[in-house]
């Protein structure tokens, strides 16, 4: 089924130069980029975007992180690209994700993991409604 995902290289993937070879990736596995733009995330946009980890113990360098710099989000669409892509950006821990997946190959820590992507058909409605509107 062909199906939308959200896509977030997050600040360490801009400052590290690495937007070409991430897209690379996706392009070449055959998914189709329909929405791009860059921006710097603002405190309240970041605590939005995460409000289901406010008050874990990770939350405020994940937020300071976030905040750091550049990122860059788009919507990519391809047959069933929710999952898809998930499984291409590998495990949030980059030092527990499979070499071969996105933070396998190029992150080794959190929260500078690289790279985020909608988990279910909710976050990309919620995500893509927050970056690009309706
Ligand atoms: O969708 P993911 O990015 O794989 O994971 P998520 O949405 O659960 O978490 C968002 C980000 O928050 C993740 O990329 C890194 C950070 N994070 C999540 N869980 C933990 C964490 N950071 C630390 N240090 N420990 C965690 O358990």
């Amino acid at each position: 089924m062909k199906e939308k995902t959200f896509i977030l290289l997050k600040p360490d993937a801009v400052k590290r130069k690495l937007i070409g070879k991430i897209i690379k990736r996706f392009e070449d596995r055959g998914f189709e980029i329909v929405e791009m733009k860059m921006l710097t995330l603002s405190r309240e946009m970041a605590e939005e975007f995460y409000k289901i980890h406010k008050g874990k113990e990770f939350y405020e360098r994940l937020i300071e992180f976030m905040t750091s710099g550049r990122i860059v989000v788009m919507v990519v669409e391809g047959e069933n690209a929710i999952s898809a892509v998930r499984k291409m950006i590998g495990k949030t821990n980059p030092a527990e994700a499979e070499p071969g997946t996105i933070r396998g190959d190029f992150a080794l820590s959190t929260p500078d993991n690289i790279i985020h992507a909608s988990d279910s058909k909710e976050s990309v409605e919620r995500e893509i409604k927050m970056f690009f509107g309706d």
